[in-house]
């Protein structure tokens, strides 16, 4: 049987055809016919299938440490809920909710939270993610409304992606992005780090982080002065203060612009006249905008550069903020953010009064709630007595991620909600409630470019698994609110969320899903991807009250001299191949080799002057907080600051916990965090000895020692390891069996191997001074029915079978095997590498790092 049905990732939100092939086995295909993929999908969407098996699901409700029936898990739940209500009043309790929920999901919660507990003490993850752009999107047009779709890039003669590393977060949008400039369209990167989206770039350049509204109002200025604006859009439909000119026009001419964003005067040049020429430009944007204490202006530095040279709701002539979870855009729809109501309607009156009648609620918040950094804070301070946290990784994702933890441990009453049973934030929860996961889920999501599509279950729910919308309508009934929460399908919630969407809505409110209300559950069933919304502002018209768009008059703020105990400024984003707090994509051996352990990455001259050494650890510290990391010597980094990815956590590595680090400043507007530049430290660290623990099966427990990382591998887990300790502690982590053994007292050098019926069940390899051999070969005799006699040697003699780190995810091609082709086929263009191995020729994901590759060997052959 297949389904049709949508990438569980990113907001790209690629079409699936999924296919069951066993009793927990999909088959994963692109769907040809998905306007946003067209049939293709990234290494992520591509592996899917490796991450549906049941291993650390969350299969039964659990009250402390014991299994629970759902009846008793409910009823204890409402219970607390009402009790804090009824004692200490409706902003008492909140709902910490994510982008990854389904619109059906996100739309019960909310309706809950805002209607009838009646606070509006609901915010979501999407607070850290794209609250700037809401903000913006609010201020400058009047309502959060995305204008571009992917055709627009498709359109463009000119591609600017600032803050955004598409290549590695949004791959088929880049995809996309790549097929336009091979048709001749230029692409400008803007971002501090030479990323690999960077590398392929027409023109990088790498600011000063936080300079971005300089560097747009410089060029709004530098357009205005080449009489590139366009007046008549301006005139008949933009309005701005009189004194906007003058207030951008501060130390906006070009030398002053490349002083404060710290690039050459010339390329700043070469991006004005790129720019002022090419009149279809799509400007997309994400965290590295978003994610700063000045966000909300950055957006407005955008928008109003598109509004001003009239570049907008044009073909080909767009700004795009792209999201960033599958269903980010959903949650703006239904209103999860706290600052929010619902269905693009805000808390002032009349939209209240008509949200309220709507519900027939017995009761609406007034004002907006807690806003995720202030709702932690709250927590922490015992003001929240009750706490419900869907879909979402807190002790791992929120900034000052110790505070939060002590918040967690501090509150009366925690509700987790999760497909995975173990996570950092379940570690604090006082109930856990299994959530039905991809693949099993039915509902529906929008993605960047306002694309409704459908998830459609293709597996069973395992266990006592259930979807989340289920679970929080039967919380509603058990709170007393029974028919307000009579759902017994999510097609039900679908049609009441489209039906107020276009209640008393004469147009002033562009969201709105005519044709969805009604009709029966086959209409939902058989629901094809649409757009809601048409080509937004194509007439030059606004959703604010004149009809006009604003230009909001931004200006950069003051750069934080380096403090002298934290010199540093600490980035963090993303890798390639893992998704956030990795609970789903670090299951994938496919997607774990790609980079296999946290790295900080670190500017040469940064290194040379703090005796950093490449691949030796490092401590990076915060005024937050503090983790360990290995580092990697890079010139892509800007000197003076440090890069770190957000992805492990206490379950997959005891260093790498970004969440510590960085800072809770929020911009003010938006309340979303600054996760991209926080004042920093690092020192090298040295250890005793180096070694890899190679276990069948899954590992139970991190190996105790300095350093440890979790590797998954098939049939097994691999730990990469280091410390100072005695690594005989390490023999706790070996399970019963066969034992052999060798040493090399001189190199410090001890293998151990552990065999069970012949089997490999076990291989601990420590050494102080000697080599380590690589890992692949011993991961290959986890499989083997004997395991080979050579075991010890970690090799067969004369066989060198390291790959290196995996380049190609699909094929699970490795770094050397491309570099030996390369050289030894004389390959010179990423096709011709395509030809001959095979690697990039599938989701393409990995044709920046082959360019990479080959440019570097080419290089080098000169
Ligand atoms: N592989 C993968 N893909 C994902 C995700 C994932 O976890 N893994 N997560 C998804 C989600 S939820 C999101 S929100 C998106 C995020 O997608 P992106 O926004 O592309 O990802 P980030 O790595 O967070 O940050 C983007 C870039 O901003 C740059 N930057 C930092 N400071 C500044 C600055 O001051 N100015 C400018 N111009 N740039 C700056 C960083 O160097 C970084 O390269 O990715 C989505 N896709
Ligand atoms: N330092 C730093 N921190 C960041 C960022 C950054 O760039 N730098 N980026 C921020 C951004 S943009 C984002 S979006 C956040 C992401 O941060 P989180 O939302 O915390 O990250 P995830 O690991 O995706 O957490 C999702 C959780 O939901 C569970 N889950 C998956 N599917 C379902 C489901 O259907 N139902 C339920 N109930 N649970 C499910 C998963 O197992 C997982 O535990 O991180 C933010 N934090
Ligand atoms: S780009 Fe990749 S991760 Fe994002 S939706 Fe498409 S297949 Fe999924
Ligand atoms: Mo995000």
């Amino acid at each position: 049987m297949s389904v049709r049905t949508t990438c569980a990732y990113c907001g790209v939100g690629c079409g699936i055809v999924a296919t069951r092939t066993g009793e927990r086995s999909v088959r994963i295909e692109g769907d040809p016919d998905h306007p946003a993929n067209r049939g293709r999908l990234c290494s992520k969407g591509t592996h899917l299938g490796e991450t549906v098996g049941l291993d650390g699901r969350l299969l039964h409700p659990m009250i402390g440490k014991r299994r629970a029936g759902w009846d008793r898990a409910l009823d204890l739940v409402a219970r607390r809920f009402r009790d804090a209500v009824a004692e200490f009043g409706p902003n008492s309790v909140a709902f910490y909710v994510s982008g990854q929920l389904l619109t059906e999901d996100y739309y019960v919660a909310n309706k809950l939270m805002k209607g009838f507990i009646g606070a509006a003490n609901i915010d979501t993850n999407s607070r850290l993610c794209m609250s700037s752009a809401v903000a913006g999107h609010l201020r400058a047009f009047g309502e959060d409304v995305v204008p571009a779709s992917y055709e627009d890039v498709d359109a463009a003669d000119l591609i600017v992606l600032i803050g955004s590393n598409t290549a590695w977060c949004h791959p088929i949008v880049y995809q996309r992005l790549r097929a336009r400039c091979a048709a001749g369209a230029k692409l400008v990167v803007i971002d501090p780090r030479r990323t690999e989206t960077a590398g392929e770039a027409d023109l990088h350049l790498p600011i000063r982080p936080g300079s971005d509204v300089a560097l747009m109002n410089g060029l709004l200025h530098w357009c205005r002065e080449a009489g590139v604006l366009d007046a008549g859009f301006l005139r008949d439909h933009v309005s701005a203060s009189a004194e906007f000119w003058a207030q951008t026009g501060e130390g906006s001419d070009l030398w002053s612009v490349a002083r404060t964003c710290d690039v050459a005067a010339a390329d700043l040049r070469a991006f004005h006249e790129l720019f002022a020429a090419t009149p279809r430009t799509v400007t997309l944007f994400s965290q590295g905008i978003n994610q700063s204490v000045a966000g909300t202006d950055q957006v407005n530095a955008i928008l109003n550069v598109h509004l001003a040279t009239g570049r907008i709701g044009k073909p080909g002539a767009q700004p795009f903020s792209i999201t960033g979870q599958p269903n980010a855009m959903g949650g703006r729809e239904v209103g999860g953010l706290a600052s929010t109501l619902a269905a693009h309607m805000g808390f002032d009156e009349p939209d209240r009064a008509r949200v309220q009648r709507f519900w027939a609620a017995p009761t609406i918040a007034t004002k907006p709630g807690l806003k995720a950094v202030d709702l932690f804070r709250a927590v922490g301070e015992g003001r929240i007595k009750a706490l419900w946290i869907m879909a979402t990784n807190p002790a791992v994702s929120m900034p000052d991620a110790g505070s939060v933890r002590a918040a967690l441990a501090a509150c009366p009453f925690v509700v987790v909600s999760d497909v995975i049973a173990d996570t950092d934030t379940s570690a604090f929860a006082h109930v856990r409630l299994p959530a039905a996961a991809w693949g099993e889920k039915d509902g529906t999501v929008t993605n960047s470019d306002r694309t409704v599509s459908r998830q459609r279950a293709v597996l069973p729910l395992p266990g006592e698994a259930k979807p989340d919308w289920w679970i929080v309508k039967e919380i509603g009934r058990r709170m007393g609110w029974k028919t307000a929460f009579a759902y017994d399908h999510p097609a039900e919630i679908w049609r009441e969320h489209a039906r107020l969407s276009t209640y008393q809505n004469d147009g002033s409110r562009l969201f709105a899903l005519p044709g969805h209300s009604g009709g029966g559950n086959e209409g939902y069933e058989a629901m094809a991807p649409f757009r809601w919304g048409g080509t937004p502002f194509a007439e030059g018209r606004f959703p604010t009250a004149d009809g006009r768009a604003r230009l909001v008059p931004v200006v950069q703020r003051a750069l934080p001299a380096p403090l002298r105990d934290w010199p540093l400024t600490l980035n963090t984003g993303r890798y390639r191949d893992q998704w956030h707090s990795m609970t789903r994509t670090g299951l994938a051996p496919k997607l774990a080799r790609h980079r296999e352990e946290p790295l900080v990455e670190v500017h040469p001259a940064d290194a040379a002057r703090l005796g950093i050494a490449d691949g030796g650890l490092a401590h990076v510290s915060t005024p937050q907080g503090a983790s360990l990391y290995r580092a990697r010597i890079s010139d892509g980094q800007r000197p003076g600051e440090l890069f770190v990815p957000i992805h492990w956590t206490d379950r997959t590595a005891s260093g790498g916990r970004t969440g510590y680090l960085p800072r809770p400043h929020v911009d003010p507007i938006s309340g979303q965090p600054g996760f991209k530049a926080t004042p920093a430290a690092i020192e090298a660290v040295a250890t005793r000895w180096r070694g890899f623990l190679i276990l069948a099966g899954e590992a139970a427990r991190r190996p105790d020692c300095l350093w440890a990382t979790r590797v998954a591998v098939p049939l097994g887990t691999l730990w990469e390891l280091a410390g100072d300790e005695d690594p005989a502690r390490l023999e706790a982590c070996l399970p019963g069996g066969t034992r052999i053994e060798a040493a090399d007292p001189a190199r410090g050098t001890r293998r151990v191997a552990i065999l069970a019926e012949g089997r490999l069940a076990a291989a601990l390899f420590v050494t102080q001074t000697g080599l380590l051999p690589g890992r692949d070969w011993l991961i290959e005799q986890l499989a083997a029915p004997q395991a080979s006699p050579m075991v010890l040697a970690g090799r067969m003699p004369g066989v060198t079978v390291d790959r290196g780190p995996t380049v190609c995810a699909c094929l699970d091609i490795g770094m050397r095997t491309i570099v030996d082709a390369i050289r030894s086929q004389r390959l010179t263009d990423v096709a011709a590498i395509g030809a001959a191995i095979g690697a990039g020729t599938q989701c393409g994901s990995c044709r920046p790092a082959l360019g990479r590759l080959l440019t570097r060997e080419i290089h080098h052959a000169a």
